[in-house]
């Protein structure tokens, strides 16, 4: 009798394999994150920035012009919405603080955690959760290896055209195979030409565009610094309408010093935007180059395609060549759309929308009735998907600390500070938003219908360098008012 026990083994095996089937009858989700991909490429009408690839997937899938993060850096943004918490609900609002050891985080489940008790396999490849989280943490959510990790290459010390800081590394070209992008768009084109057993969950975490600005020579000859142009969006003591904690933090020393010697020469100033313009393109390349493989593999009719990035970036707007603000060049980010099934290709979405609603939205699509552990912030945008003309009240926040937070509407953008000071932009007629209208008194009422959606109890920043630096600005104002 015992020599049964093998067919009977057999058997369950042929069953097992032959359920993921059935599985497959749920999408297979690929989402693409830049790193500081700004909106130059997507939504400006005198558009530099050259994006073949990301010009040629738009016209199949939903574009976002309002899509923004839930804190304006790489680390706060991640930590946000793969957790499926909001930055004012974990403390969580900038880089360089640690997030995840706390109660809450140990107890959340991640988006990728839920993926995997849904029936996913998840596939992370790149920069992902950035920084701030321990190893094991990320191999449970990854647990096939997270590829070329790292941050290179870097130039050396004579190529750095902006001095020693390293956000300013200068600009220089190294070959293909130099490149952490370039070698994770390989393991992926190469993972999709396989079988899948289940339906899965793709990551694939890009570094460009964000600096420094280093790429394959190609890309630096798509540009000539004589054609390029000085952000329309800036403008000259645009910061004097503004309360005194926004004045303060711009002209403090760790955020000014780079900013003058920039625009200190126009061609300075062209050159730093031919880096950030060339690794932006660089990004359009290997992003292409992934769309390419999903398109002609066999997962081509039933896989969900994301394109964003985790925060925005300032070309010199607000007296700014960085992320780390409220204001929209910081807080917006590119979100394209794809859906396999959409009956609406090439359209644009004015809704305003934010990165943590892509896991509730993930749930939406994928759960087959297996809902995460604990709650999640974000909503579903399903329905936009379905049909970008929904109507959609729902506004967009960004935070950059306690009582520091950003409401974006479809029309405006409200921001309150600690002190509250505060600032609104009206975006039908200032997309830059130059002219603060917060002090006008026929603004009374849309500031304070903004106003409800700023949480009542939100939590103290978790300390750390950006944390020390933020309230340092907070107190000093304090005193001298
Ligand atoms: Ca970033
Ligand atoms: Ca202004």
């Amino acid at each position: 009798m015992h020599n049964l026990r093998p067919l009977f083994i057999s058997i369950i095996l042929l069953f097992s394999l032959a359920s993921p089937v059935l599985a497959q009858d749920r999408p297979n989700i690929v989402l693409i994150m830049a790193d500081d991909m700004n909106q130059y490429g997507f939504l400006r009408s005198d558009k530099q920035v050259k994006t073949p690839n990301l010009d040629a997937f738009r016209e199949k899938a939903i574009t976002f012009h309002q899509a923004y993060c839930p804190a304006p850096a790489c680390s706060p943004s991640r930590t946000a919405f793969l957790s499926g918490l909001s930055p004012h609900k974990t403390g969580k609002y900038y880089n360089g603080s640690k997030a995840w050891e706390t109660d809450i985080m140990k107890e959340q489940e991640t988006m990728l955690e839920w993926f995997q008790r849904a029936g996913y396999t998840t596939y992370g490849y790149g920069k992902l959760f950035h920084s701030d989280i321990s190893k094991d943490r990320v191999a449970r959510n990854f647990p096939n290896g997270t590829g070329k990790a790292g941050f290179g290459p870097f130039p050396d010390e004579e190529h750095r055209t902006f001095g020693s800081d390293s956000r300013f590394r200068g600009i220089q070209a190294f070959p293909d195979e130099d490149f952490p992008d370039v070698q994770n768009a390989n393991t992926i084109i190469d993972l999709l030409k396989q079988d899948q057993e289940k339906p899965f969950f793709l990551m694939y975490g890009l570094w460009r565009p964000h600096s420094p600005y280093t790429c394959p020579q190609r890309f630096l000859d798509m540009y000539d610094v004589n054609d390029i142009e000085i952000p329309p969006g800036y403008l000259k003591n645009d910061i004097d309408d503004m309360p005194p904690i926004p004045k303060a933090y711009i002209e403090s020393k760790g955020q000014q010093g780079e900013f003058n010697e920039i625009v200190s020469s126009e061609q300075k100033w062209k050159e730093y935007l031919k880096g950030y313009f060339a690794s932006y393109s660089f990004a359009d390349y290997n992003i292409g180059r992934v769309l390419e493989a999903l398109e002609s593999s066999q997962f081509a009719k039933n896989t969900i395609i994301i394109v964003t990035s985790d925060n925005g970036f300032h070309m010199g707007e607000k007296d700014r060549f960085d992320k780390n603000s409220l204001w929209e060049q910081s807080a917006i980010t590119p979100m394209v759309i794809y859906m396999p099934s959409s009956i609406q290709p090439g359209k644009v979405c004015t809704a305003p929308v934010n990165l943590l609603d892509l896991y509730p939205t993930f749930v939406d699509f994928g759960a087959n009735g297996i809902n995460p552990h604990k709650p999640i912030d974000g909503r579903s945008i399903r329905p936009l998907l379905e049909d970008p003309n929904t109507n959609w009240k729902h506004p967009s926040i960004t935070y950059f600390g306690k009582n520091w937070v950003s409401i974006r509407s479809e029309k405006y953008r409200y921001i309150t500070y600690p002190d509250g000071g505060e600032e609104l932009y009206d975006h039908t007629r200032d997309p830059w938003e130059l002219n603060n209208l917060a002090g006008l008194k026929k603004y009374k009422k849309v500031k304070s219908q903004l106003k409800k959606h700023v949480p009542g109890q939100m939590l103290e920043a978790i300390p750390g360098r950006w944390t020390k630096m933020i309230n340092g600005i907070v107190t000093g104002v304090a005193e001298t008012e």
